[in-house]
């Protein structure tokens, strides 16, 4: 590589000039027409990441996952499929950043300069991208930077956001002993669905599963999974709608675990029977949401908050029928999302610990390492449950004092294959779920009564200026604009249970503002207030 042909190659691959671009929650993400120099420059850094690490792969994937399909974003994953290290997204915002294709060629040297990395030796970077049409020419400027910087560059086109961070992970650690699976779409169906039977041991799911798939890559992907899986002996009878992905402008319109979670309905089209059960996918299928339609009581939500819990009380008791319970920490990783109600029942209830962290799944895995079993999901329906090697070691090599003890051993062992351990997969997730319910004999319902949420609201809201937005107290309370967290505060002191609070997105223009208080009508008004207030600071 040098210098004039990175030059020559960012010339065809501009940044739109005069904008500032960050590396948000989940990377880049804007209009999908802004991103093509971004997805260049990204593809220098990855360049540049991989042969920090000795070469191995990098992943880089293009996606804007729940957002408008006009959007698009790309984000960078690590060799063991975790997030971009927190240090190198810093490295990321400069680069993209820098005004002229010299400032750029410039910087990129510097930093490998600095980062003592051998330009000289091989790199390898993997891409995928969601259905977006605009993702077609985004590969197309990442082919170019990494054909630039001499980095073999291998294509797996269309994958969800999950599959990407599997594969990632598997091609790095492939022909090792912790080699993490097959390096291919088909390999990560195959672990999935041995693991799901391995999990079930011998019990079936019962009650056919309706999944909502935003009209995104979880689709075909979904469908994929299908044509694999034994329904009969498994149990699972899944119907997949809004799977439709030759419309790219519907994706995520009207239907999708962002719209489930946000409007607190079921999609509009096609309408849930009452009674059916039903999941919905977002549009790169990272994210997972259950409902249900009572014919009594109406719309009923299971979000993140009721799968953590769901999947921290199950694995907790089977450690203790396991015997192993003494041995190894389990945690639950929430964010200031998580409804008051679903905190208190894992640290009264349960008895586990709880760790607050700023939204983002990245602060989530990072904080599910400290523990031997980490649960983590944001209220959003993002996450997984992280196993550490003691914990996966543990599993497999104490003796079994009882047929009990040997089924909770092995259904903790399947559960570490079956549960995404790279990051939050709502396919892998929903089997998760699948397993636990058909373990207990529960119903939605079930799962439902084990506590009830605290009424809250979601809104959003277009401010001039959201950079404005600085939080402190892992998101919990604003520091920046001056006064405006004491208007909330004193909105939220007028509030049984009340409790509120506000920050920019990091995945869209606008400011995020969640109210939570003991009734339906005061939690939304706590959140119009809150948001009005808001607006104000926000200079609209
Ligand atoms: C991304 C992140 C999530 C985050 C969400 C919303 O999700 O991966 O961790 O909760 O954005 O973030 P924000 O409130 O900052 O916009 P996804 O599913 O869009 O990739």
């Amino acid at each position: 590589m040098d210098r004039d042909t990175i030059i020559a190659a960012s010339k065809k691959h501009d940044i739109v000039p005069g904008r500032v671009y960050k590396y948000g929650t989940a990377g880049f993400r804007m209009s999908g027409e802004l991103l093509d120099g971004v997805t260049f420059r990204v593809g220098l850094l990855a360049a540049l990441r991989s042969r920090k690490h000795n070469g191995q792969a990098i992943g880089v994937m293009i996606t804007a996952s729940h957002n408008p399909a006009v959007d698009n974003g790309v984000k960078i994953v690590d060799p063991m499929g975790d997030m971009l290290e927190q240090e190198w997204e810093a490295y990321a915002t400069n680069l993209v950043n820098a005004p002229s294709h010299d400032e750029l060629v410039e910087y990129f040297y510097k930093l490998a300069e600095t980062l003592k990395i051998d330009l000289a030796a091989p790199g390898k970077v993997i891409a995928g991208r969601d259905t977006r049409p605009s993702g077609i020419t985004l590969i197309t400027a990442l082919a170019d930077s990494l054909a630039a910087t001499n980095t073999t560059f291998n294509d797996y086109k269309i994958l969800t956001t999950p599959q990407l961070h599997y594969l990632t992970r598997c091609v790095n650690t492939a022909g090792t002993p912790g080699a993490y699976g097959e390096v291919s779409e088909a390999g990560y169906y195959n672990k999935l669905l041995e693991a799901f039977d391995r999990a079930l041991h011998g019990r079936k799911v019962s009650g056919g599963l309706t999944v909502d798939c935003a009209n995104g890559v979880g689709g075909p992907k979904l469908n994929e999974l299908l044509k694999r899986l034994d329904s009969q002996k498994t149990g699972l009878q899944v119907k997949v709608v809004n799977d439709d992905v030759l419309r790219p402008e519907i994706l995520n319109l009207d239907c999708g675990a962002d719209f489930v979670k946000t409007r607190q309905r079921a999609p509009p089209n096609p309408k849930p029977a009452p009674g059916d059960r039903w999941c919905s996918l977002d549009g790169d299928a990272d994210r997972l949401i259950y409902y249900w339609v009572d014919p009594e009581t109406g719309f009923f939500m299971l979000d993140g908050d009721r799968i953590a819990t769901l999947a921290a009380s199950f694995i907790a008791d089977l450690s203790r029928s396991a015997g192993i319970d003494h041995q190894l920490r389990i945690g639950v990783i929430q964010t200031a999302y998580a409804n008051g109600a679903s905190t208190k029942y894992v640290e009264q209830h349960l008895q586990l610990p709880v760790v607050c962290t700023p939204t983002g799944v990245k602060h989530l895995h990072h904080a599910a390492c400290s523990f031997d079993i980490g649960v983590y999901f944001e209220a959003n329906g993002h996450g997984t449950v992280l196993f550490s090697p003691t914990a996966i070691q543990t599993f497999k090599t104490k003796a079994p004092q009882s047929p009990g003890q040997k089924d909770a051993l092995d259904t903790l062992s399947a559960l570490a294959d079956l549960i995404n351990q790279t990051v939050g997969d709502a396919i892998s997730d929903m089997l998760m779920v699948e397993v636990i319910l058909a373990h207990k004999g529960w119903t939605m319902k079930d799962w439902a009564l084990t506590y009830k949420d605290l009424p809250n609201r979601l809104v959003r809201v277009e401010v001039g200026n959201k950079d404005l937005f600085q939080t402190t107290d892992a998101e919990r309370k604003l520091s920046h604009p001056v006064g405006c967290q004491e208007e909330i505060d004193r909105e939220v002191r007028k509030y049984t249970n009340g409790r509120s609070f506000a920050r920019a997105s990091g995945t869209e223009n606008a400011c995020r503002v969640y109210a939570e208080a003991a009734t339906r009508s005061e939690a939304d008004e706590l959140a119009k207030k809150v948001a009005v207030n808001v607006r104000e600071y926000g200079g609209h």
